[in-house]
């Protein structure tokens, strides 16, 4: 008797495999960006780990323009969900640099998406965030879209229907893990709006950002950069929770790691996302942006903001 129960719901699911093959997925993820009530969560109401300027690591104290102490696979197996970076161009090849490529250079786009796609083979479960940031406005499609092709990523990288994406339409994280499109691009200046290149989707119309370059340990929230035509309460939001140093009075703006510890504890980063919440419909932030992410306990203060202690 149960055998053959067991045999009919094969039958049934292969059927329904055979019948809609190209949208059915064969294997529905249970855990999803390790916690399987994840699976069930819109992309757009999870709160992810970032790590600002995640290219700039390094131990060298000295090295004054890093805001990381450990590399990018390190960041990811802590619980880093978002990878923020910004790229020059170096040598005719698109680098991510920390402002200038004299000042911090991280090496090419490419390499770099190469070691994250490393990364995500052998983390299939995972969703994965990039806000990249492009101050010189370099072509998308003659730059940027060869390091994602190149490195693997660009068949990962998901595509709306249309753009933009309000908060409460994004798909859940089992359907991006499910249908292998677990990478979400973001990019400040020069995205194509869906036209040339697709999944370089535009940064401010679909998430809004807290001010940078704070030195006000209170973090004080208002909306500083994003886009219409939607709302920002539909938008999903963005808070750059680091704490920055006047470099000896000298009006050069620094990310102190003394500070780190305190500034990514549980109590800054849920201060800092509860006075913000007024600005998105009571709603805690999407991405938790941060320095030297190894220091404090941002991984339980996610955890607290999407309900899980
Ligand atoms: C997700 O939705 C819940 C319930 O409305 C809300 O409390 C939480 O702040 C939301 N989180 C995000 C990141 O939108
Ligand atoms: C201080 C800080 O973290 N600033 C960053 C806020 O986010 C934007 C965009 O991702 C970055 O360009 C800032 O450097």
């Amino acid at each position: 008797m149960r055998v053959n129960i067991f045999g009919a719901a094969t039958v049934l699911s292969a059927l329904a495999v055979s019948v809609d093959a190209v949208s059915v997925p064969v294997k529905r993820a249970s855990v999803c960006n390790g916690h399987a009530e994840l699976c069930d969560r819109s992309y757009g109401n999870t709160t992810f780990v970032g790590a600002h300027d995640s290219f700039a690591h390094s131990t060298d104290p000295l090295a004054l323009a890093r805001d990381q102490e450990i590399d990018i696979p390190s960041q990811l197996d802590l619980g880093v969900r978002l990878l923020q970076a910004q790229a020059h161009e170096n040598d005719g090849e698109l680098h991510f640099c920390h402002t200038s490529c004299a000042l911090f250079d991280g090496g090419t786009v490419q390499d770099y998406l190469t070691t994250v796609k490393t990364w995500l083979d052998a983390n299939p479960n995972e969703v994965l965030t990039f806000i990249f940031t492009n101050p010189d406005g370099l072509s998308v499609q003659d730059m940027w879209d060869p390091a994602f092709q190149n490195s693997g990523i660009a068949p990962l990288a998901y595509v709306p229907p249309s753009v933009p994406v309000a908060q409460s339409d994004w798909p859940t994280l089992g359907q991006l893990i499910d249908y292998g499109k677990r990478v979400v691009v973001f990019m400040d200046y020069g995205a194509s709006d869906g036209t040339t290149v697709p999944y370089i989707m535009s940064e401010f119309t679909m998430v809004w950002e807290t001010p940078f370059s704070v030195t006000d340990a209170s973090f004080p929230c208002s909306v500083d950069r994003t886009s219409g035509p939607l709302s920002n309460e539909d938008h999903m939001y963005m808070i750059n929770h680091s704490l920055n140093i006047d470099l000896l009075g000298t009006g050069v703006i620094v990310s102190d790691p003394d500070d780190a510890p305190t500034t990514n504890g549980v109590a800054s980063i849920l201060a800092n996302a509860y006075g913000c919440t007024q600005f998105a419909a009571g709603r805690a932030p999407s991405f938790v942006l941060l320095d030297f992410v190894d220091k404090g306990e941002p991984f339980q203060a996610a955890d607290i903001l999407n309900g899980f202690s």
